[in-house]
């Protein structure tokens, strides 16, 4: 009975820290990558051309078996990603990494990769516009 009651204490912790986590991303849109390893011949970040805006969210999907990542390979000058730069690996089918464009992400283009699939093509570019012109909500 104590353990259901910590549990219970704990979910509801965990559940009020991730709203609390969304409400900081403001009203941004998420986009969805797809990570694909189909064959040999079928490397690639689905879509690998990617715009963005401040306070977007890009979450990376891991769709296939092989083990992905998205390292920045290339940053607009002033850019500091910190623990951004080199993101972790998705090891199961249905994992996905969660991508804040925040406030580190200035304006410009970047260069993206797979580590271990970057000579086979598993590369991406990401352009990071200026804030929201247009806000349609
Ligand atoms: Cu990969």
């Amino acid at each position: 009975m104590r353990t259901l009651l910590m549990f219970s204490l704990l979910a509801g912790v965990l559940a009020f820290s991730t709203a609390a986590q969304a409400q900081s991303t403001g009203d941004g849109e998420v986009i969805i990558v797809k990570m694909i390893d189909k064959s040999t011949a079928e490397w690639r970040f689905e879509p690998s051309d990617i715009t963005v805006q401040p306070g977007d969210v890009i979450q990376f999907v891991q769709e296939d078996v092989m083990p992905h990542n998205v390292e920045f390979t290339s940053v607009p000058k002033g850019a500091e990603l910190g623990d951004k730069k080199f993101g972790p690996f998705l090891i199961a089918n249905g994992d996905v990494y969660e991508l804040v464009i925040d406030a580190r992400f200035l304006k410009g283009v970047y260069d993206f990769v797979c580590t271990p699939h970057a000579t086979l093509g598993m590369t991406g570019t990401l352009t990071v516009a200026d804030s929201r012109i247009t806000n349609t909500r």
